[in-house]
């Protein structure tokens, strides 16, 4: 049974009606040096306009100016494609821009992942990450990978559109303590749910620390579905990461009698 899809994360019209054009070289990125500001506004430009031949001209000389791969992520990277959801969402673009401009990230996260990686701390234990069944999105389950090798975890990234029945064999084989779902569509979330009573129907729950993340995904629906943390960003991710493999790891998340009547339901 499909739980209902009520996300509290509403699209604000004013917000979607705001072209960040109108923003440009003005109130953004103003505690950058001039130059790095510059070329912050190019590479966001050249995400939103899906120019993916020219990012790497963007990515080397940022990298070279001693800006951290993560700031870039965090910032003209996510911005630049923030806008373009946004273009998305007003139909000002369709799926072809939308694709040019993926491409552009995942230029641009072909140059950073190696950078990020290196910093690998020592191993602090095992995450198996995935995006759920239905989902093709992942630029950012790939952020969150990478963010948490260099963290010290092993990552096994399961990749798209992953079934639950992929899932329990990957806990089953690499016994993690993590497992990540990522959905992006307001469609596949329910899959967050249906590959978690999965998990639990095969014992394994008590095994894994569950973590949910994605455009659509809220604590509100982590709570619903008895997931252990949701993360809204990669950092948080870490964070929260850490926590369920240190002092924290005896931390339930989620509501726990709103799970079980759940699983009552679904039992009956
Ligand atoms: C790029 C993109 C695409 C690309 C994806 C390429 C790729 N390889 O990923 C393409 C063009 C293929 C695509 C296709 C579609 N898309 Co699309 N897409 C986007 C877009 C513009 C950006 C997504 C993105 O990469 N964001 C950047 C990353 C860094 O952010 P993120 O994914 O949120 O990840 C961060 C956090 O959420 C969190 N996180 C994410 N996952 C996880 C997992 C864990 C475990 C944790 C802890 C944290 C975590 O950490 C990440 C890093 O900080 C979004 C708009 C948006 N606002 O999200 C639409 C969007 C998600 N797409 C949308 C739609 C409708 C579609 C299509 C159905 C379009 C169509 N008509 O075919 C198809 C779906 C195909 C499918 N079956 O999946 C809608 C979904 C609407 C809805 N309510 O469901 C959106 C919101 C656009 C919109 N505004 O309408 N899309």
């Amino acid at each position: 049974m499909p739980l209902d899809i009520d996300t509290e994360i509403e699209f604000n019209i004013e917000d979607l009606q705001y072209d960040i054009e109108q923003s440009r070289a003005t109130d953004r990125w103003n505690d950058a040096p001039d130059n790095v500001k510059d070329i912050f506004h190019e590479l966001e430009w050249n995400i939103i306009e899906g120019e993916f031949h020219e990012t790497t001209d963007f990515i080397n000389p940022l990298l070279e100016s001693g800006v951290s791969a993560r700031t870039l992520i965090s910032g003209p990277m996510s911005t630049g494609i923030a806008e373009v959801g946004r273009r998305f969402k007003m139909d000002e673009y369709f799926l072809p821009e939308v694709m040019m401009s993926a491409k552009c990230m995942q230029a641009a996260l072909v140059i950073i992942k190696p950078l990020i990686i290196a910093e690998k701390a020592e191993s602090v234990g095992t995450c198996v990450i995935g995006t759920i069944q239905g989902d093709l999105h992942d630029i950012g389950k790939n952020i969150v990978s990478m963010m948490l090798e260099a963290a010290g975890f092993d990552v096994v990234d399961l990749g798209v559109s992953t079934p639950p029945e992929t899932f329990i064999e990957a806990i089953r084989e690499h016994k993690p303590q993590i497992v990540g779902f990522s959905a992006l569509l307001t469609t596949t979330m329910n899959m967050q749910w249906e590959t978690l009573k999965l998990i639990t129907a095969e014992g394994l729950r008590d095994d894994v620390k569950v973590m949910v993340g994605g455009a659509p995904i809220s604590q509100v629906w982590a709570d619903k579905i008895g997931a252990d943390a949701y993360c809204a960003d990669a950092l948080i991710a870490v964070d929260k990461a850490k926590a369920c493999v240190g002092d924290f790891k005896d931390l339930v998340g989620g509501a726990p009698e709103l799970r079980d009547n759940l699983l009552a339901m679904e039992s009956e």
